[in-house]
């Protein structure tokens, strides 16, 4: 399929998305939005792709949602469109998908990388939910899921005064998981991607919707829910397979059942 927007490739069992706005510094429109759930539902339904990569440029991961696209927009256009609610598809998908974060990541675009399972940001990253200095606020999860990866007293000081925060504070602050050169950036993304796409796909997608059930329930709930996934991984012919390897101090060949 030919896109607008986004360069989409394939490399070994990692799919990955570049978003391809240099001009706009890749905001969002809604061909974005379009584009990246097609080509992340491609992903999801080819059997040979085992985790996927977003990023976008060196200098713009993605400067927030299309400015001019919404300056005239009315509100009852915003709510009849129920508008950019379709990036929450992008949390339904159920193989791992990474941010790799080089640049600004501002607005819908530090949303969009919040999205993602984790961030692996560049040296050069700097995050921030600037809306306020536009007269409006956070509108893809900024007040929502910034507050539970930095907590309350950062996520406030984030959204309200517009200020942007650097890769390192980033890190210390739980948003990423990761600083790399930037140079690097793609590189190690793509490594740990591939990391991933070698595992078995069914253990990864469970491992994937543990943790991001830690998110929408309590802890003994959580972890009754863990342990039911887990009791249920000895159907899967992976299990016999990675434990018996690890016995017969092989490398496994898992086979994604
Ligand atoms: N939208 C549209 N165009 C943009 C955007 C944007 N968000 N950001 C940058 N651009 C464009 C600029 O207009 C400029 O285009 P042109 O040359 O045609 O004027 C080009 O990209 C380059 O930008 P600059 O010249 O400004 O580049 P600088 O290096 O000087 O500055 C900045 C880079 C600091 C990133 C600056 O561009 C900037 O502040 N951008 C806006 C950041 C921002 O406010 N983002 C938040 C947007 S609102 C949002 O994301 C809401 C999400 C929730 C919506 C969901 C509703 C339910």
């Amino acid at each position: 399929m030919a896109y607008e927007t986004i360069l989409v490739e394939t490399r070994a069992r990692v799919g990955l998305i570049t978003l391809n706005r240099p001009k706009a510094l890749n905001a969002l429109n809604t061909t974005v939005l379009a584009e990246v759930m097609a080509a992340l539902e491609a992903f999801e339904a080819d059997a040979g792709v085992g985790a996927i990569v977003i990023t976008g440029s060196e200098k713009a991961f993605a400067a927030g949602a299309d400015i001019k696209q919404m300056q005239s927009m009315s509100y009852v256009d915003a709510f009849m469109a129920d508008f950019f609610a379709g990036w929450e598809a992008l949390s339904r998908i159920r193989k791992p998908v990474i941010a790799a974060v080089a640049g600004y990541a501002l607005g819908g675009g530090c949303e969009l990388a919040m999205m993602c399972d984790f961030i692996i940001a560049a040296d050069n990253a700097k995050f921030g939910q600037p809306e306020i200095t536009l007269g409006v606020m956070p509108g893809m999860g900024g007040s929502q899921r910034l507050t539970r990866f930095v907590g309350k007293s950062k996520a406030m000081d984030m959204c309200l005064t517009g200020r942007m925060m650097d890769a390192e504070e980033a890190e210390r602050s739980g948003l990423v998981s990761r600083v790399v050169p930037a140079g690097e950036l793609i590189e190690e993304a793509l490594a740990a991607a591939t990391k991933i796409a070698s595992f078995s796909l069914p253990a990864v997608m469970m491992a994937k919707e543990a943790v991001n059930r830690s998110y929408e329930t309590t802890l003994s709930e959580g972890l009754r829910f863990e342990r039911r996934v887990f009791h249920s991984m000895f159907a899967l012919d992976d299990q016999t397979e990675g434990m018996s390897a690890f016995v017969e101090k092989r490398t496994p060949n898992f086979r994604n059942r």
